[in-house]
């Protein structure tokens, strides 16, 4: 374990891949390994990494905005690490696996690691483990790490739930969208980018950067920002416009978020979230292989449809038979 841990630290690809392996491991036995080594990693790393989110409606050009974005970072020196949310993974094996195409230079770059989302989801659609893998990348030296999502409920707050800065791609057409975004804007966004600013759409996306504005000037202000955000701005993924613009406006946000305290507020917060979440999956893992639940479970679940019991009548049954095996 030292060993690997060690190789881990020494900026070791290969051991990194090996690691995201055993952490992902669903076998009891690699449990164990795997939450040793996280630990170890949590006392000895001293990454000081950024942690973005970017998520879009499929086709909004994630790919080909990380392409741009992810080698403009290494430009820079930077080391950069694009992990994927995707609740459709189950169904393609991972999307951002035929994404390679899409982000050929990155995917060729030494200092750039691409890694797919794994396929066993949780309960809630989404991968648990995003969170150790972040933690192993930051390890092996990676100070930049994205995670892609497709804009759809549950994987939107997960990315939200576990990263420094939330970036939404849309496109100009969706002006429209404008209305029903506004709630969930204000709750996660810091950055809305126009993407593909480039030929027929420049002008709508100039229009699009200014709607955006306007509306969000008029909505309340978040508290765990500074008050210039969320920001609304355009890009050109495929020419590379504004690319430099997004990349100085996100490390701008990040240092007024250290100034202000939010930075580490926000990843406090997002550990004890990460905790009981956690704690809340293995309780129900632990109470669901027990037999005699589930078939308690199963009879109360086919009473509740033939409605002989009322629902909080079966939890109450439920509940009793929970206290008696454990109280
Ligand atoms: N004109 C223009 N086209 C773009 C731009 N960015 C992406 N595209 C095109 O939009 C299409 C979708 O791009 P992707 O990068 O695959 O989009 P995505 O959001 O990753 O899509 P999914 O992974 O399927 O959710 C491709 O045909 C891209 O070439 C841009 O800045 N300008
Ligand atoms: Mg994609």
């Amino acid at each position: 374990m030292k060993n690997l841990l060690n190789q881990i630290f020494n900026h070791d690809r290969k051991a990194l891949a090996k690691a995201i392996t055993l952490v992902e491991s669903t076998l009891e036995s690699h449990k164990e390994k795997s939450n040793e080594l996280i630990q170890q990693l949590i006392k000895e790393n001293k990454n000081e990494s950024v942690r973005i989110a970017l998520s879009g409606t499929p086709g909004a050009g994630k790919s080909t905005f990380i392409e741009a974005f992810g080698s403009k970072l290494i430009n820079n020196g930077k080391k950069v690490a694009v992990l994927a949310i995707d609740p459709t993974s189950k169904k393609t094996g991972g999307s951002i696996l035929g994404d390679k195409t899409r982000m050929e230079n990155l995917s060729r770059q030494h200092n750039a690691f691409i890694r797919p989302s794994p396929s066993n989801l949780n309960l809630g659609g989404v991968t648990t483990k995003t969170r150790e893998v972040i933690l192993l990348c930051e390890a092996a030296g990676y100070d930049v790490i994205i995670i892609e999502t497709v804009g759809v409920g549950q994987s939107e707050t997960a990315a939200f739930d576990m990263t420094d800065v939330f970036c939404l791609l849309i496109t100009p057409e969706s002006g429209d969208e404008l209305q029903g975004l506004k709630k969930g804007i204000t709750e996660s966004a810091d950055f809305i980018i126009v993407n593909k600013a480039d030929g027929i759409l420049e002008k709508s996306a100039n229009l699009a950067v200014a709607e955006y504005s306007s509306a969000l000037r008029l909505l309340s202000k978040r508290i765990d920002t500074h008050e210039d955000y969320p920001k609304a701005t355009k890009v050109s993924s495929l020419t590379g416009k504004g690319i430099r613009e997004i990349n100085d406006e996100i490390f701008t946000f990040i240092k007024l978020q250290k100034k202000l305290g939010f930075f580490e507020q926000k990843r406090q917060k997002q550990n004890i979230q990460w905790f009981k979440e956690k704690l809340d999956l293995t309780l129900i893992e632990f109470i669901s292989k027990k037999n005699n639940f589930i078939e308690l479970r199963n009879d109360l679940k086919k009473k509740v449809e033939n409605t002989e019991i009322s629902v909080p009548e079966a939890i109450f049954i439920f509940k009793k038979e929970l206290k008696q095996n454990f109280c």
